[in-house]
């Protein structure tokens, strides 16, 4: 019995599109028998890619719906592939050459392979006619800004381009060194009135408010991370504008995900509370 060519892929496959077809079918010329691993939610984002549309029961499905795949696996975790190359007997690892000399360790398993891959579309490009570019303004220049604007650039969609401060001469020279943002502002009227759809508040507690406020009656969405020290009247009100305009209105997220602080033990409050922010991107002066 002639035993059956084994060919292997993996990938997100996020919006399926001609340019995964395409690498799919020529995978399959290198053999009898496709398999094709999705990657998971979970490791998608430890790989940095925390823009995916469809969930992995969706991708899978999509992939599953291909007549001439022949398999579908999971891919959960970073050395799967070489214990998949031994658990399936591989004989062809395929993968777009955007990948190009990355997978050569798996050579001692099975044969590796680089596609072209398709000119012209990707599922970066999709997601962005699909769901539009939200042109994103900060307000208030502080410490984590030029950190904020380079870990943007993972998210697709979102395009930061300007900000603004009360400081004329510290935003001056902002955005004289920022190849990312081209305005800069010092009066938050203009500041609305320019090309933004949200604004990312970062501002002193007491300037909060009336700056949120304000975004709101612009017409314009608003981010604000720290917690806030809103009285509850001026946080209906702000929900309440908010809601009348249709706009989003998101606050206190930290407060939401640190899950210690919405579980107070009886009668004892915090006295101090030390927080990390979390790199998308490896900084020379962070230690780990
Ligand atoms: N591809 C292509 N042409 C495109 C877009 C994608 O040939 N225009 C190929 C990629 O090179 C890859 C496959 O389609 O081989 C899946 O692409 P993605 O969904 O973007 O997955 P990717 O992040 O490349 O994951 O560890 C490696 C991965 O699992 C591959």
């Amino acid at each position: 019995m002639v035993k059956k060519k084994i060919v292997i892929t993996y990938g997100t496959f996020d919006m399926l599109h001609r340019g995964h077809m395409r690498l799919l079918e020529r995978a399959k010329d290198f053999g009898d028998y496709l398999i094709v691993g999705v990657t998971d939610e979970d490791y998608d984002r430890s790989r940095g890619k925390l823009n995916v549309a469809q969930s992995t029961e969706q991708r899978v499905e999509a992939i599953k719906a291909i007549e001439f795949v022949d398999e579908v696996i999971i891919e959960s975790h970073r050395n799967q592939k070489s214990e998949d190359m031994v658990k399936y007997k591989v004989d062809t690892f395929a993968i777009g050459d955007d990948w190009l000399g990355m997978f050569d360790y798996l050579n001692k398993y099975t044969q590796v392979v680089y596609l072209p891959r398709t000119q012209g579309i990707s599922s970066t490009q999709l997601r962005s006619d699909i769901f539009g570019t939200v042109k994103l303004g900060i307000a208030n220049l502080g410490r984590n800004t030029k950190q904020f604007i380079d870990e943007s650039k993972f998210v697709s969609n979102l395009d930061i381009n300007q900000v603004y401060s009360q400081d004329s001469k510290a935003m001056e020279e902002f955005t004289n060194e920022s190849n990312d943002v081209a305005h800069g502002y010092n009066n938050y009227t203009e500041f609305l009135g320019g090309d933004i759809d949200a604004v990312y508040i970062n501002c002193q507690p007491d300037e909060r408010y009336a700056l949120i406020k304000k975004t709101l009656e612009h017409g314009k969405h608003v981010l604000c991370a720290r917690p806030s020290d809103l009285s509850d009247m001026q946080r209906q009100e702000l929900l309440d504008l908010a809601k009348n305009k249709r706009l989003v209105f998101l606050s206190e997220l930290k407060k939401d995900y640190l899950s210690a602080l919405n579980h107070e033990p009886n009668g004892c409050g915090f006295r101090y509370m030390m927080a990390e922010f979390t790199s998308l991107i490896q900084r020379n002066s962070v230690k780990s």
